[in-house]
């Protein structure tokens, strides 16, 4: 159940998404750890304005371009992003045509089922992950996100993720697979290895990236490139730590 938040209420957006995630958690989507991982996005996001900055916006940009260039790409779903923004995932998939894999940190059948369900009833056609014969492992991962499907993520040019820990995110760039991420601390380590930073919320960034996508598909190859060539992710993220430290 979740509770009405008024919406008057001078902060009732960011009282919703933590009512959708404690709604997540009671049925068994979201891990404790989960609403953990959310404060501490909260408090960046409270340093950013709590909006998509211009920086967050050409990194969704660029992101979209690699996705849309990607032979093999995929989107990794875990228990906050299935609860968060499962609609608009499956949206960004299908545009980009992207695969969907469940990856959990905290793995369980029971919530690796429960995510792929949540993502059915948006309509997602191919949920991978869920199938203990195509399962693979990624060297040197030492937590459970290390499970892989062989035709999905092991097999995959681009990977798509968000709230993700470093290991994972490293192992993946080491085995030269292109990485996306959504994460609003600039400071972690998915956030330095990925080849495409978003710092922004997922629940801005995943719908700005669906109407970018919509516009972008349109757009020839060259197009595309050109805009990713124009793209540097390292500057693009010292944009971001600066506009934090004019927040603080
Ligand atoms: O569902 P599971 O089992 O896969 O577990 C998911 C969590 C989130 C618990 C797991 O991946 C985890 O522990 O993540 P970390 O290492 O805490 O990293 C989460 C990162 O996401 C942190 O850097 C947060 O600042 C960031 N973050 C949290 N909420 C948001 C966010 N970034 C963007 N949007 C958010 N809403």
């Amino acid at each position: 159940m979740i509770h009405k938040i008024p919406q008057t209420h001078p902060r009732a957006s960011s009282l919703m998404i933590r009512e959708k995630l404690v709604d997540g958690f009671r049925n068994g989507i979201v891990v404790p750890q989960g609403l953990i991982a959310h404060g501490r996005g909260e408090a960046f996001d409270y340093l950013l304005g709590e909006k998509t900055t211009k920086y967050a916006y050409e990194a969704e940009k660029a992101a979209v371009c690699l996705l849309l260039l990607s032979n093999k790409s995929i989107i990794s779903v875990n228990g906050n992003t299935a609860v968060l923004c499962a609609k608009d995932l499956v949206t960004l998939s299908n545009v980009t045509k992207s695969r969907i894999e469940v990856n959990l940190f905290h793995k369980s059948t029971a919530r690796t089922n429960a995510i792929a369900s949540i993502l059915r009833k948006e309509d997602a056609f191919d949920v991978l992950g869920l199938d203990n014969k195509s399962k693979t492992i990624i060297k040197r991962v030492s937590s459970n996100r290390k499970y892989v499907d062989k035709d999905g993520i092991m097999n995959s040019d681009t990977i798509f993720l968000a709230l993700e820990d470093g290991d994972r995110t490293e192992s993946l760039g080491r085995m030269g697979k292109k990485v996306i991420s959504v994460d609003l601390n600039p400071l972690s380590r998915t956030a330095i290895a990925s080849n495409i930073t978003i710092i922004d919320n997922i629940v801005r960034a995943i719908p700005n990236m669906v109407k970018i996508s919509e516009q972008l598909v349109k757009k020839d190859k060259s197009y595309l490139l050109h805009l990713i060539k124009n793209f540097d992710n390292k500057e693009n993220m010292h944009k971001s730590l600066v506009t934090i430290k004019k927040g603080i």
